[in-house]
């Protein structure tokens, strides 16, 4: 029963556009209403009927410990205690810097925003001011927040409602935005020298989180890098996802690729809202005060949210063992989903690189958003619908990742593999 889940959505209509503040919410891209969530603990999430999912979105991808961590919640009651905002510097966002220094291998400097969004609008300034060029390269598909220079080709809630180009961009943005498909180095090199000595940075999810789950080829990170150092154009990796999920160091320290710069997001807040920019020194010295480049926000390093992410990395840097752990439930809940699936004689892809996955009913490999778009979604559709009866709460849009917490056991990869299963069945039989 979800009935107070219903009314609340109805009368959030009235108040909110679309009755959501994120548009993948609605729930548009798998029919039925949105949940109303009133908590979460651990692996599970309950709505405001009482019903308890276990979480695979986890707040799109923060909750790398599971919900309401203890060390996280007992570091936002110390510090809520000292009030709630400044707008001045505090000792926690210098501990803060440091600490995401150590342990992101490409990040000399750092600076404080409120969300992913805001780290890679900043990030693109910067790097269009320490270039003196104006043109951005991304790849189709990927997401990197709602700012105008992206919301080209975007993945994520674009690529869901159908509207990868979204209205409100100018011209001007628009021609300053270089597209080309994920994983496809010729495109790159084709782009880059028609439009050569004119691109400031090229950013990529270095796994893509937006158009679902989709991984990079084996050493097309590396090329990539090979291509900015020789064409003086920025690298930009957009770590908003992967960011201390893949490792303590994130996509760049497993990959072993070093981009000139980073944008983070919700994950260094523990889900607070948090982001942050960073990369060279010599770059990030091109950010006011230190250098020309202007950015700035009162919430920046809130302390609040400083005190949460600090707690949060502090406990993801002092326990290696959580991403042998998250890796190996990675592995142990994908071979059960596919073995699955192979019984079923189904066609489809799995995508998945530690905690992070997504199911693509497609027989093509997915390397890109024209192979996402192969997915039959309307049976992700009701894939997703029979998951929730089943007690799963799956993203609502089949271009989106899911991802696993440290919370989730082996007794919790069976019960979703079981609710796979019943789940998948029943999906089928109402085609
Ligand atoms: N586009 C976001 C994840 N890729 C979804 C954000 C949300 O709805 O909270």
């Amino acid at each position: 029963m979800t009935s107070k889940s219903l009314q609340l959505f109805e009368k959030a209509k009235e108040y909110i556009p679309g009755g959501v503040n994120s548009p993948v919410r609605a729930f548009k891209a798998v029919g039925g209403q949105p949940l109303f969530i009133r908590r979460a603990k651990g692996a599970w999430i309950e709505d405001v009927d009482g019903n308890r999912y276990i979480d695979m979105i986890n707040s799109w991808g923060p909750m790398i410990l599971g919900h309401a961590n203890k060390q996280v919640e007992n570091a936002v009651r110390r510090a809520i205690k000292k009030s709630f905002s400044f707008g001045a510097p505090t000792a926690i966002e210098v501990e803060m810097a440091r600490l995401i220094t150590e342990m992101v291998p490409s990040v000399e400097k750092v600076r404080m925003v409120n969300s992913g969004t805001e780290a890679t609008m900043s990030a693109i300034r910067v790097a269009r001011g320490y270039t003196g060029r104006e043109k951005i390269l991304k790849f189709e598909g990927c997401y990197h927040g709602h700012g105008d220079s992206f919301l080209i080709s975007a993945g994520s809630g674009a690529m869901t409602m159908g509207v990868p180009d979204s209205p409100g961009i100018t011209k001007g943005t628009a021609i300053d935005t270089l597209t080309v498909p994920y994983n496809d180095i010729e495109a790159v090199k084709q782009i880059v020298a028609q439009n050569k000595g004119k691109i400031a940075a090229l950013i990529i999810e270095p796994v893509v989180g937006n158009m679902g789950c989709v991984l990079p080829h084996t050493g097309f990170l590396q090329k990539l890098r090979e291509i900015c150092s020789e064409e003086g154009i920025v690298y930009i990796f957009d770590e908003v996802m992967t960011g201390f999920r893949l490792s303590a160091g994130g996509a760049q320290e497993r990959f072993g690729v070093m981009p000139d710069m980073t944008t983070l997001g919700k994950i260094i807040g523990g889900g607070m809202p948090v982001g942050a920019y960073g990369g060279k020194t010599e770059i990030m010295n091109f950010v006011s005060p230190e250098g020309p480049v202007y950015q700035a926000g009162t919430l920046s390093g809130n302390p609040i949210a400083m005190a949460a992410g600090y707690a949060m990395l502090n406990q993801l840097r002092d326990k290696p063992e959580i991403y042998q752990q998250l890796d190996e439930s990675g592995i142990e809940l994908v071979s059960g989903l596919r073995k699955v699936m192979i019984e079923m004689g189904l066609n489809f892809t799995i995508n998945q690189i530690g905690s992070m996955y997504s199911l693509f009913f497609t027989n093509s490999e997915v390397i890109d958003m024209e192979t996402a778009k192969t997915s039959d979604t309307a049976l992700f559709g009701r894939y997703f619908k029979t998951m929730l009866e089943n007690r799963v709460y799956l993203a609502p849009s089949q271009f989106e990742s899911l991802f696993i917490s440290a919370a989730i056991d082996d007794r919790l990869i069976r019960k979703i593999v079981k609710a796979h299963r019943l789940s998948l069945e029943t999906a089928l039989k109402n085609a």
